[in-house]
């Protein structure tokens, strides 16, 4: 299926209903899929994050809307609900079930990414059949209060030197502006949650990610 294929420039949208201050979520999604991000990932965490049947229904709306825009709906750590409501994939930490378990639970078809932060742990992720890692932090983050210290771009040359086939997603502290250097490091994309999520306009922002692969590719 050719939503499983993770290509660059990947403008890859992280939220949970945390992420968007006073702005619905949806609205935020919706506005995102407009700018043109080409995956999305619900990431529902926190103090006040959705549980049950609120969560599911949170879920199906950001899923419908995915579908309508034609990508790929990838939802954060919950296989359970992943299989639920037949999402496009998973994103597990290194703290989550294990990645070869998870894949044999999906089967070969459903997206399966991993957070790596070195090259041992992207190879085991390859080991267990990950479509795509993602590398991180590549900056610093105050989105994700448990964040390792920032590998920064070494992290990204340094798996893609071993795997230059495996398609690496940059995340943590990414903004138009360095995300050229994080193109230009190799990476097939850019995760993104605050600089997007918090944007005065979304889809502007998703527009600025898109245009900084150009001047990336230049460096
Ligand atoms: N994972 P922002 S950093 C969810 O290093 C997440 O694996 C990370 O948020 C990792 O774009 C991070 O706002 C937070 O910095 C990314």
């Amino acid at each position: 299926m050719a939503l499983k294929f993770i290509n660059k420039p990947s403008i890859y949208f992280i939220m949970g209903t945390e992420n968007t201050g006073t702005r619905h979520p949806l609205t935020v999604l919706k506005e995102a899929l407009e700018g043109g991000i080409s995956h999305f990932q619900l990431r529902e965490k926190g103090q006040f994050a959705l549980t049950g049947d609120e969560l599911k229904q949170f879920a199906k709306d950001c899923q419908q809307l995915c579908r309508a825009y034609g990508v790929p709906f990838i939802i954060n750590d919950d296989v359970e609900l992943a299989e639920e409501i037949n999402a496009d994939g998973i994103h597990i930490g290194q703290e989550d079930e294990e990645a070869a378990a998870v894949r044999k639970r999906l089967g070969p078809d459903k997206i399966l990414g991993v957070s790596v932060h070195s090259v041992q742990e992207a190879a085991e992720a390859v080991g267990a059949g990950a479509d795509y890692v993602g590398m991180g932090p590549v900056f610093p983050t105050y989105t994700k209060s448990d964040a390792k210290k920032p590998a920064g771009l070494v992290g990204i040359l340094s798996v893609k030197s071993t795997y230059p086939n495996l398609p690496v997603i940059g995340i943590g502290g990414i903004t138009p502006e360095n995300a050229e250097n994080v193109w230009a490091a190799g990476a097939e994309g850019v995760a993104v949650i605050s600089s997007i999520a918090q944007a005065e306009d979304v889809a502007h922002q998703v527009k600025l990610f898109s245009h900084s692969y150009k001047k990336g590719a230049l460096k």
